[in-house]
């Protein structure tokens, strides 16, 4: 790719080479970006606009709404609704899916999104990222329903995330590797800066929220003990530890120098009677589609998160990803434990 490619034409020229494209996948992707653009404008300004704090309502999982994520949603929902290229429309901020208004086409793909990732860090400006994932409808361009989200995450034609950090990045993968672009708030275009990006399979670095110490599981404990014991343990090496609580943060770290993130199963978790922390389809699918394509891991605890038949649109998982090795070390101390 020449010096200074734009998104636009890195997305069209991968997509000349896909068998049967016909620009409808192309065309949505620009509205994604556009979309992102459009929050990252909006994440910069804060305070300026009043765009800080509560927006005094909850989301499907009983989070505080940030006004800011109902903000972005409405930006992601209006920039791709009208183009006809999606049949409809999942996201963490809304309880059930969002089908395309009558007045517009309908297309043959689906979408999901936290429009806002991390929106407990808006008001300390701490970076915070939109996160989005492609499916195909499996009934072509019929009126879609829940069902048809529920795919696994091997199933998805495309994943990425904007990172609003100190410059606002976007990473895609169309399933053929991983590849970052920073915005030029200049000319308004993301321009590619991170071609190919690849997670080392080995790292010294581990991300956990330590305050569920107590709660963990056995595998995950003996994980963090051998780390922190440094080079007086078995790992015989000294590690380093990083908590953002902004998963596309985190992510973003892991891919540009390795680590490990574990949001693992606890007990804390297990007695609220969920999943896990994170969210399947709109946090850890299209997160691990991003780190397996750059040559990362990514499991529940023994298993693969992207083999996992979702079976509820908001539903949760434990998360454990990013260097190779690191990650197969997190999922044989799971095997370890069931003997
Ligand atoms: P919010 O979007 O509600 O801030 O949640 C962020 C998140 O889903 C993920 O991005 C973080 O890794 C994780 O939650 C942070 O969790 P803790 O609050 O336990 O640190």
């Amino acid at each position: 790719m020449p010096h200074g490619t734009t998104i636009t034409q890195f997305i069209s020229e991968e997509q000349r080479h896909a068998p049967g494209a016909t620009g409808e996948f192309t065309a949505l992707l620009n509205d994604i970006v556009t979309a992102c653009k459009m929050i990252s404008n909006q994440v910069n300004h804060g305070a300026l606009i009043g765009a800080l704090g509560s927006a005094g309502s909850e989301n499907v999982q009983g989070e505080t709404q940030k006004k800011l994520d109902v903000l972005s949603n409405e930006i992601f929902l209006q920039c791709n609704a009208w183009a006809g290229h999606l049949g409809a429309m999942a996201s963490e901020e809304m309880d059930d899916i969002y089908h395309i208004p009558d007045e517009y086409p309908r297309g043959k793909y689906l979408l999901t999104f936290d429009p806002l990732d991390g929106s407990s860090n808006i008001d300390v400006n701490v970076s915070v990222g939109t996160i989005f994932s492609i499916l195909k409808c499996p009934g072509g361009s019929e009126k879609p329903t829940v069902r048809d989200f529920l795919q696994a995450g091997t199933q998805q034609v495309a994943a990425g995330y904007a990172l609003y950090g100190p410059s606002t990045m976007m990473v895609l993968t169309t399933g053929n590797g991983v590849n970052g672009f920073t915005l030029d708030q200049n000319i308004g275009e993301f321009i590619l800066t991170h071609p190919n990006m690849t997670i080392p399979v080995d790292t010294r670095e581990f991300a956990i929220n330590a305050s569920n110490m107590r709660f963990w599981d056995a595998p995950v404990k003996r994980y963090v003990d051998e780390c922190l014991a440094g080079t007086e343990g078995p790992r015989g090496e000294d590690f380093n530890m990083r908590w953002i609580a902004s998963m596309v943060a985190e992510v973003h770290r892991i891919l540009t120098r390795g680590g490990v993130f574990l949001y693992p199963m606890d007990e804390k978790i297990r007695s609220k009677g969920q999943g896990g922390k994170l969210r399947l389809m709109y946090e850890a699918n299209p997160m691990s589609f991003i780190v397996e394509q750059a040559g990362g891991g990514s499991v529940i605890g023994r298993e693969r998160i992207m083999e996992l038949q979702p079976e509820g649109l908001h539903q949760r998982v434990p998360v454990i990803l990013g260097s190779r090795n690191e990650v197969e070390r997190i999922r044989r101390y799971h095997e370890e434990a069931v003997g």
